[in-house]
Protein backbone atom coordinates (compact mmCIF):
# COMPACT_ATOMS: atom_id res chain seq x y z
CA UNK A 1 0.00 0.00 0.00
CA UNK A 2 2.39 2.89 0.71
CA UNK A 3 4.46 1.57 -1.82
CA UNK A 4 1.72 1.68 -4.09
CA UNK A 5 0.18 4.98 -2.74
CA UNK A 6 4.28 6.46 -2.20
CA UNK A 7 4.05 5.85 -6.06
CA UNK A 8 0.97 7.13 -6.43
CA UNK A 9 2.15 10.54 -4.32
CA UNK A 10 5.76 10.39 -6.88
CA UNK A 11 3.74 9.84 -10.00
CA UNK A 12 1.04 12.49 -8.85
CA UNK A 13 3.81 14.89 -7.88
CA UNK A 14 5.32 14.03 -11.22
CA UNK A 15 2.05 14.85 -13.01
CA UNK A 16 2.18 18.55 -11.28
CA UNK A 17 5.55 19.07 -12.56
CA UNK A 18 4.99 18.19 -15.76
CA UNK A 19 1.37 20.29 -15.32
CA UNK A 20 3.64 23.13 -14.16
CA UNK A 21 5.41 22.34 -17.11
CA UNK A 22 3.05 22.53 -19.40
CA UNK A 23 1.66 25.75 -18.30
CA UNK A 24 5.09 27.39 -18.07
CA UNK A 25 4.87 26.40 -21.89
CA UNK A 26 1.72 27.69 -22.49
CA UNK A 27 2.58 30.50 -20.79
CA UNK A 28 5.66 30.81 -22.79
CA UNK A 29 3.73 30.29 -26.15
CA UNK A 30 1.43 32.80 -24.97
CA UNK A 31 4.20 35.25 -24.28
CA UNK A 32 5.65 34.86 -27.75
CA UNK A 33 2.25 35.62 -29.50
CA UNK A 34 1.13 38.49 -27.65
CA UNK A 35 4.69 39.73 -28.23
CA UNK A 36 4.73 39.02 -31.46
CA UNK A 37 1.39 41.08 -31.77
CA UNK A 38 2.58 43.23 -30.15
CA UNK A 39 4.96 44.28 -32.64
CA UNK A 40 2.85 43.64 -35.42
CA UNK A 41 0.38 46.12 -33.34
CA UNK A 42 3.59 48.44 -33.09
CA UNK A 43 4.70 48.40 -36.74
CA UNK A 44 1.68 48.73 -37.90
CA UNK A 45 0.85 51.63 -35.30
CA UNK A 46 4.13 52.43 -36.89
CA UNK A 47 3.12 52.55 -40.23
CA UNK A 48 -0.07 54.65 -39.39
CA UNK A 49 2.38 57.13 -38.02
CA UNK A 50 4.38 56.69 -41.37
CA UNK A 51 1.15 57.50 -43.60
CA UNK A 52 0.27 60.61 -41.26
CA UNK A 53 3.75 61.45 -41.68
CA UNK A 54 3.31 61.20 -45.57
CA UNK A 55 0.44 63.13 -44.98
CA UNK A 56 1.48 65.53 -42.76
CA UNK A 57 1.62 67.95 -45.33
CA UNK A 58 -2.17 68.08 -46.06
CA UNK A 59 -3.44 70.74 -43.58
CA UNK A 60 -5.83 70.65 -41.22
CA UNK A 61 -8.64 71.74 -43.06
CA UNK A 62 -8.80 72.15 -47.00
CA UNK A 63 -11.57 73.66 -48.76
CA UNK A 64 -12.04 73.85 -52.59
CA UNK A 65 -14.42 75.66 -54.31
CA UNK A 66 -15.08 74.45 -57.96
CA UNK A 67 -16.40 77.39 -60.19
CA UNK A 68 -18.34 76.22 -63.75
CA UNK A 69 -17.89 78.87 -66.33
CA UNK A 70 -21.26 78.23 -67.40
CA UNK A 71 -23.33 75.31 -65.94
CA UNK A 72 -22.66 71.42 -66.07
CA UNK A 73 -25.94 70.09 -67.60
CA UNK A 74 -24.50 69.36 -71.27
CA UNK A 75 -21.28 70.31 -71.08
CA UNK A 76 -18.64 67.53 -70.85
CA UNK A 77 -15.14 69.33 -69.69
CA UNK A 78 -17.32 71.14 -67.05
CA UNK A 79 -18.53 67.37 -65.73
CA UNK A 80 -15.32 65.77 -66.20
CA UNK A 81 -13.91 68.66 -63.66
CA UNK A 82 -16.35 68.35 -61.14
CA UNK A 83 -16.49 64.55 -60.56
CA UNK A 84 -12.24 64.71 -60.60
CA UNK A 85 -12.03 66.79 -57.94
CA UNK A 86 -14.77 65.28 -56.18
CA UNK A 87 -12.86 61.84 -56.39
CA UNK A 88 -9.64 63.30 -55.27
CA UNK A 89 -11.35 65.10 -52.66
CA UNK A 90 -13.07 61.83 -51.44
CA UNK A 91 -9.83 60.83 -50.15
CA UNK A 92 -9.15 63.43 -47.93
CA UNK A 93 -11.22 63.19 -44.44
CA UNK A 94 -9.98 67.41 -44.06
CA UNK A 95 -10.93 68.17 -47.49
CA UNK A 96 -14.26 69.87 -48.86
CA UNK A 97 -15.75 70.55 -52.18
CA UNK A 98 -18.12 72.98 -53.00
CA UNK A 99 -19.68 73.48 -56.51
CA UNK A 100 -20.37 76.77 -57.55
CA UNK A 101 -22.56 77.50 -61.48
CA UNK A 102 -21.29 80.52 -62.81
CA UNK A 103 -24.37 80.47 -65.34
CA UNK A 104 -24.45 81.67 -68.92
CA UNK A 105 -23.67 85.42 -68.45
CA UNK A 106 -20.06 85.70 -68.83
CA UNK A 107 -20.27 89.29 -67.64
CA UNK A 108 -20.88 88.06 -64.22
CA UNK A 109 -18.09 85.65 -63.74
CA UNK A 110 -15.67 87.77 -62.38
CA UNK A 111 -17.35 88.90 -59.86
CA UNK A 112 -18.67 85.29 -59.23
CA UNK A 113 -15.02 84.16 -58.84
CA UNK A 114 -14.35 86.97 -56.85
CA UNK A 115 -17.14 86.42 -54.09
CA UNK A 116 -15.48 83.20 -53.73
CA UNK A 117 -11.79 84.51 -53.22
CA UNK A 118 -13.30 87.33 -50.78
CA UNK A 119 -14.60 84.56 -48.33
CA UNK A 120 -11.12 83.84 -47.71
CA UNK A 121 -12.20 79.99 -47.43
CA UNK A 122 -11.10 78.14 -49.69
CA UNK A 123 -7.51 77.05 -50.32
CA UNK A 124 -7.97 76.46 -53.92
CA UNK A 125 -10.13 77.33 -56.57
CA UNK A 126 -10.48 75.08 -59.59
CA UNK A 127 -11.77 75.67 -63.15
CA UNK A 128 -11.43 75.09 -66.66
CA UNK A 129 -12.43 77.56 -69.24
CA UNK A 130 -9.99 79.49 -71.76
CA UNK A 131 -11.27 82.90 -70.25
CA UNK A 132 -10.22 81.70 -66.57
CA UNK A 133 -6.87 82.76 -66.43
CA UNK A 134 -7.33 86.35 -67.15
CA UNK A 135 -10.26 86.29 -64.78
CA UNK A 136 -8.25 85.03 -62.23
CA UNK A 137 -5.33 87.11 -62.59
CA UNK A 138 -7.50 89.99 -62.05
CA UNK A 139 -8.81 88.51 -59.26
CA UNK A 140 -5.58 87.80 -57.67
CA UNK A 141 -4.73 91.85 -57.88
CA UNK A 142 -7.28 92.29 -55.00
CA UNK A 143 -6.63 88.41 -52.89
CA UNK A 144 -2.60 88.25 -53.67
CA UNK A 145 -2.90 84.67 -51.97
CA UNK A 146 -5.68 82.70 -53.50
CA UNK A 147 -4.65 80.30 -55.54
CA UNK A 148 -5.83 78.98 -58.38
CA UNK A 149 -6.09 75.48 -60.50
CA UNK A 150 -7.30 76.39 -64.03
CA UNK A 151 -7.76 73.71 -66.87
CA UNK A 152 -8.41 74.21 -70.09
CA UNK A 153 -6.77 77.37 -69.98
CA UNK A 154 -3.20 78.99 -70.33
CA UNK A 155 -1.32 81.82 -68.23
CA UNK A 156 2.58 81.77 -67.53
CA UNK A 157 4.22 83.65 -64.41
CA UNK A 158 0.97 84.03 -61.92
CA UNK A 159 3.03 82.89 -58.73
CA UNK A 160 -0.73 81.41 -57.72
CA UNK A 161 -1.94 80.26 -60.77
CA UNK A 162 -1.93 76.79 -62.13
CA UNK A 163 -2.63 76.64 -65.53
CA UNK A 164 -3.00 72.99 -67.60
CA UNK A 165 -4.08 73.12 -71.15
CA UNK A 166 -4.72 70.32 -73.82
CA UNK A 167 -3.24 70.77 -77.24
CA UNK A 168 -6.59 71.46 -78.54
CA UNK A 169 -5.03 71.86 -82.67
CA UNK A 170 -3.85 68.33 -82.70
CA UNK A 171 -7.85 66.79 -80.84
CA UNK A 172 -9.44 68.90 -83.76
CA UNK A 173 -6.65 67.47 -86.25
CA UNK A 174 -8.01 64.50 -85.18
CA UNK A 175 -11.44 65.37 -85.72
CA UNK A 176 -11.24 66.99 -88.94
CA UNK A 177 -9.02 64.00 -90.48
CA UNK A 178 -12.25 61.95 -89.72
CA UNK A 179 -14.44 64.30 -91.39
CA UNK A 180 -12.56 64.07 -94.14
CA UNK A 181 -12.50 60.80 -94.74
CA UNK A 182 -16.56 60.68 -94.05
CA UNK A 183 -16.69 63.31 -96.46
CA UNK A 184 -14.89 61.47 -99.66
CA UNK A 185 -16.41 58.10 -98.50
CA UNK A 186 -19.40 56.39 -99.82
CA UNK A 187 -20.94 56.06 -97.06
CA UNK A 188 -24.81 56.09 -96.78
CA UNK A 189 -24.93 59.88 -95.36
CA UNK A 190 -21.80 61.02 -97.64
CA UNK A 191 -22.29 63.21 -100.33
CA UNK A 192 -20.39 64.07 -103.12
CA UNK A 193 -19.63 67.39 -102.01
CA UNK A 194 -16.00 68.32 -100.36
CA UNK A 195 -17.38 70.31 -97.37
CA UNK A 196 -17.48 69.33 -93.86
CA UNK A 197 -18.79 71.76 -90.72
CA UNK A 198 -17.81 73.18 -87.47
CA UNK A 199 -20.51 74.80 -84.95
CA UNK A 200 -19.26 76.58 -82.20
CA UNK A 201 -20.96 78.13 -79.01
CA UNK A 202 -19.12 81.07 -79.61
CA UNK A 203 -15.56 82.77 -80.55
CA UNK A 204 -12.96 82.92 -78.55
CA UNK A 205 -8.57 82.63 -79.50
CA UNK A 206 -8.36 79.09 -79.15
CA UNK A 207 -11.59 78.26 -81.37
CA UNK A 208 -9.72 80.80 -84.14
CA UNK A 209 -6.31 80.08 -83.62
CA UNK A 210 -6.24 76.79 -82.38
CA UNK A 211 -9.69 74.15 -82.77
CA UNK A 212 -10.81 75.77 -86.33
CA UNK A 213 -7.40 75.71 -87.84
CA UNK A 214 -6.82 72.37 -86.54
CA UNK A 215 -10.16 70.87 -87.91
CA UNK A 216 -9.36 72.15 -91.19
CA UNK A 217 -5.69 70.82 -91.45
CA UNK A 218 -7.24 67.37 -90.51
CA UNK A 219 -10.11 67.63 -93.12
CA UNK A 220 -7.23 68.65 -95.87
CA UNK A 221 -5.03 66.33 -94.74
CA UNK A 222 -7.14 63.73 -96.62
CA UNK A 223 -8.15 66.13 -99.34
CA UNK A 224 -6.39 69.24 -99.62
CA UNK A 225 -9.84 70.27 -101.76
CA UNK A 226 -12.04 70.14 -98.44
CA UNK A 227 -13.48 73.36 -97.19
CA UNK A 228 -14.72 74.10 -93.51
CA UNK A 229 -18.63 75.61 -93.51
CA UNK A 230 -17.95 77.42 -89.59
CA UNK A 231 -20.77 78.79 -88.04
CA UNK A 232 -21.30 80.24 -84.24
CA UNK A 233 -24.13 79.55 -82.63
CA UNK A 234 -23.64 82.94 -79.88
CA UNK A 235 -24.61 81.10 -77.08
CA UNK A 236 -23.89 77.77 -75.72
CA UNK A 237 -27.55 76.53 -74.68
CA UNK A 238 -30.03 77.18 -77.90
CA UNK A 239 -30.10 74.28 -79.29
CA UNK A 240 -33.03 75.44 -81.38
CA UNK A 241 -30.83 77.26 -83.07
CA UNK A 242 -27.83 75.06 -83.37
CA UNK A 243 -30.33 72.99 -85.53
CA UNK A 244 -31.08 75.51 -87.75
CA UNK A 245 -27.97 76.36 -88.49
CA UNK A 246 -27.03 72.40 -88.81
CA UNK A 247 -29.83 72.60 -91.25
CA UNK A 248 -28.85 75.12 -93.88
CA UNK A 249 -25.47 73.82 -94.01
CA UNK A 250 -26.76 70.08 -94.61
CA UNK A 251 -28.68 71.73 -97.18
CA UNK A 252 -25.30 73.31 -98.67
CA UNK A 253 -23.70 70.24 -99.23
CA UNK A 254 -21.86 69.60 -95.46
CA UNK A 255 -22.50 66.09 -94.66
CA UNK A 256 -20.54 65.87 -91.19
CA UNK A 257 -20.44 68.28 -88.84
CA UNK A 258 -18.16 68.85 -85.74
CA UNK A 259 -19.85 70.24 -82.94
CA UNK A 260 -18.56 72.04 -79.95
CA UNK A 261 -21.38 74.23 -78.36
CA UNK A 262 -22.62 72.97 -74.93
CA UNK A 263 -25.88 72.34 -74.26
CA UNK A 264 -26.70 73.42 -78.17
CA UNK A 265 -24.68 70.44 -79.33
CA UNK A 266 -28.41 68.95 -78.86
CA UNK A 267 -29.72 70.81 -81.76
CA UNK A 268 -26.89 69.41 -84.10
CA UNK A 269 -27.95 65.61 -83.09
CA UNK A 270 -31.14 66.17 -84.23
CA UNK A 271 -30.63 67.84 -87.68
CA UNK A 272 -28.51 64.86 -88.54
CA UNK A 273 -30.57 61.64 -87.42
CA UNK A 274 -33.57 63.81 -89.11
CA UNK A 275 -31.48 63.96 -92.30
CA UNK A 276 -29.40 61.03 -92.70
CA UNK A 277 -26.13 62.96 -91.48
CA UNK A 278 -23.18 62.33 -89.34
CA UNK A 279 -21.78 64.21 -85.86
CA UNK A 280 -18.52 64.30 -84.45
CA UNK A 281 -18.58 64.71 -80.86
CA UNK A 282 -15.54 66.37 -79.10
CA UNK A 283 -13.77 66.21 -75.60
CA UNK A 284 -15.64 63.46 -73.89
CA UNK A 285 -17.00 60.00 -75.64
CA UNK A 286 -20.65 60.73 -77.45
CA UNK A 287 -21.10 57.68 -79.19
CA UNK A 288 -23.99 56.66 -77.62
CA UNK A 289 -25.48 59.92 -77.68
CA UNK A 290 -26.96 58.85 -81.60
CA UNK A 291 -25.71 55.46 -82.57
CA UNK A 292 -24.66 55.43 -85.90
CA UNK A 293 -25.05 58.81 -86.39
CA UNK A 294 -22.11 60.49 -84.16
CA UNK A 295 -19.23 58.29 -86.37
CA UNK A 296 -16.37 60.43 -83.95
CA UNK A 297 -15.57 61.20 -80.87
CA UNK A 298 -11.93 62.87 -79.63
CA UNK A 299 -11.55 62.99 -75.99
CA UNK A 300 -9.55 64.74 -73.09
CA UNK A 301 -8.18 62.91 -69.90
CA UNK A 302 -9.85 66.15 -68.10
CA UNK A 303 -11.22 64.12 -65.34
CA UNK A 304 -8.10 62.35 -64.88
CA UNK A 305 -6.16 66.11 -64.97
CA UNK A 306 -8.67 67.30 -62.44
CA UNK A 307 -8.45 64.54 -59.95
CA UNK A 308 -4.25 64.43 -60.17
CA UNK A 309 -3.24 68.21 -60.11
CA UNK A 310 -6.69 68.47 -57.08
CA UNK A 311 -4.86 65.88 -55.30
CA UNK A 312 -0.89 67.37 -55.80
CA UNK A 313 -2.55 70.95 -54.92
CA UNK A 314 -3.94 69.31 -51.39
CA UNK A 315 -0.55 67.98 -50.56
CA UNK A 316 1.37 70.64 -51.56
CA UNK A 317 2.82 69.74 -54.51
CA UNK A 318 1.58 71.64 -57.17
CA UNK A 319 3.70 74.05 -59.01
CA UNK A 320 1.84 77.04 -58.87
CA UNK A 321 3.06 79.57 -60.97
CA UNK A 322 3.74 76.83 -64.17
CA UNK A 323 1.91 76.30 -66.84
CA UNK A 324 1.99 72.60 -68.79
CA UNK A 325 0.58 71.63 -72.19
CA UNK A 326 -0.19 68.09 -73.05
CA UNK A 327 -1.45 66.50 -75.89
CA UNK A 328 -1.70 63.29 -78.09
CA UNK A 329 1.63 61.82 -77.64
CA UNK A 330 1.56 61.74 -74.04
CA UNK A 331 -2.47 60.09 -73.68
CA UNK A 332 -4.10 63.57 -72.56
CA UNK A 333 -5.63 63.65 -75.80
CA UNK A 334 -7.01 61.59 -78.26
CA UNK A 335 -9.37 60.05 -80.33
CA UNK A 336 -11.52 56.65 -79.30
CA UNK A 337 -11.45 54.58 -81.95
CA UNK A 338 -11.86 50.84 -80.12
CA UNK A 339 -15.37 52.17 -79.01
CA UNK A 340 -18.20 49.47 -80.44
CA UNK A 341 -19.92 52.05 -81.86
CA UNK A 342 -17.63 53.68 -83.88
CA UNK A 343 -16.29 50.09 -85.14
CA UNK A 344 -19.67 48.77 -85.90
CA UNK A 345 -20.70 51.92 -88.05
CA UNK A 346 -17.64 53.11 -89.93
CA UNK A 347 -16.36 51.17 -92.70
CA UNK A 348 -13.25 49.05 -91.79
CA UNK A 349 -11.01 51.24 -94.30
CA UNK A 350 -11.49 54.81 -92.78
CA UNK A 351 -11.29 52.67 -89.40
CA UNK A 352 -7.39 51.56 -90.47
CA UNK A 353 -6.83 55.35 -92.12
CA UNK A 354 -7.87 56.90 -89.13
CA UNK A 355 -5.99 54.78 -86.24
CA UNK A 356 -3.37 55.07 -88.55
CA UNK A 357 -2.80 58.86 -88.34
CA UNK A 358 -3.94 58.13 -84.61
CA UNK A 359 -1.05 56.60 -83.89
CA UNK A 360 1.52 58.30 -85.75
CA UNK A 361 0.76 61.41 -83.05
CA UNK A 362 0.90 58.99 -79.97
CA UNK A 363 4.08 57.53 -81.17
CA UNK A 364 5.19 61.47 -81.57
CA UNK A 365 6.27 60.65 -85.64
CA UNK A 366 3.65 63.08 -86.65
CA UNK A 367 2.77 66.27 -83.68
CA UNK A 368 1.61 69.67 -83.89
CA UNK A 369 2.44 72.99 -81.83
CA UNK A 370 -0.76 74.16 -79.80
CA UNK A 371 -0.42 77.77 -81.15
CA UNK A 372 -0.02 79.93 -77.44
N1 LIG B 1 -17.93 74.69 -73.59
C1 LIG B 1 -19.02 74.06 -73.19
O1 LIG B 1 -19.16 72.85 -73.46
N2 LIG B 1 -20.00 74.70 -72.50
C2 LIG B 1 -19.90 76.02 -72.16
O2 LIG B 1 -20.81 76.55 -71.53
C3 LIG B 1 -18.75 76.72 -72.59
N3 LIG B 1 -18.59 78.04 -72.30
C4 LIG B 1 -17.48 78.68 -72.74
C5 LIG B 1 -17.31 80.03 -72.46
C6 LIG B 1 -16.18 80.72 -72.88
C7 LIG B 1 -16.01 82.17 -72.57
C8 LIG B 1 -15.17 80.03 -73.60
C9 LIG B 1 -13.94 80.74 -74.04
C10 LIG B 1 -15.33 78.70 -73.88
C11 LIG B 1 -16.48 78.01 -73.48
N4 LIG B 1 -16.64 76.66 -73.73
C12 LIG B 1 -17.76 76.01 -73.30
C13 LIG B 1 -15.68 75.93 -74.55
C14 LIG B 1 -14.73 75.06 -73.73
O3 LIG B 1 -13.97 75.87 -72.89
C15 LIG B 1 -13.80 74.28 -74.65
O4 LIG B 1 -13.07 75.14 -75.46
C16 LIG B 1 -14.56 73.35 -75.53
O5 LIG B 1 -15.35 72.52 -74.74
C17 LIG B 1 -13.61 72.50 -76.37
O6 LIG B 1 -12.81 71.70 -75.57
Amino acid sequence: MSILSSLGRRESGQSVTKLIGLVLILMLIFFAVSCGQQTAEQSSTEEQADSTSAAADVPNEYDIAVFIPGVLAGSPTYQMLADGVEKAVEEYETATIKIVEGGFNQAEWQDKVTELAATGKYELIVSSNPALPEISRRVSESFPDQKFLLLDGYLEGADKIYTFRYNQFEQAFLSGHMAGLVTISTMEGANSDLQVGLIAGQEYPDMNQAILPGFERGAQWVNEDISVDFRVVGNWYDATKAAEMASSMVKGGVDVILTIAGGANQGVLKTAKDNGTYVLWFDTNGYEKAPGVVIGSTALRQEKAAYQKTKQAIEGQLDFGSAEIVGVENGWVTFLNEDPLFTAHVPEELQTRQTEILTKMQSGELSFEMPK
